[in-house]
């Protein structure tokens, strides 16, 4: 009688076991935040592009130097400034808040573009 108990016990404490593991593979997985998008703007031929682009908000943007001469990004109301990105190299900018941002290089004035992020 003793020994039929303790084996009762042992297939109820197993059968309970399962049935606690079924339950946590069943529950759902928690949906993480929205992974921000990448974008890339190619320097080259002395001319950004695309040199006009709209992203999202919290969008890093790769600016690719293709060409064989020195660039840089730089917001024309001071938002964000590569600096120097030498030919064959790449920096990269985040754009945090929304609006519209004009930018040049520093070396080449006629080097325009447009960020809108919104
Ligand atoms: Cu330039």
């Amino acid at each position: 009688m003793h020994k039929l108990f303790i084996g009762f016990s042992v297939i109820i404490t197993s059968m309970l076991f399962v049935f606690m593991i079924g339950c946590k593979s069943n529950s759902s997985s928690p949906t993480g935040p929205s992974t921000p998008s990448t974008n890339t703007i190619s320097m080259a031929g002395n001319a950004f592009s695309p040199s006009s682009l709209t992203v999202a908000v919290h969008t890093t943007i790769t600016w690719n130097n293709n060409s064989s001469t020195a660039h840089t990004s730089t917001s024309d109301i001071g938002k964000w400034d590569t600096g120097n990105i030498p030919a064959g190299s790449s920096k990269q900018t985040t754009f945090d808040s929304t609006g519209t941002y004009h930018y040049h290089c520093t070396y080449h004035s006629f080097m325009v573009g447009v960020i809108t992020v919104q």
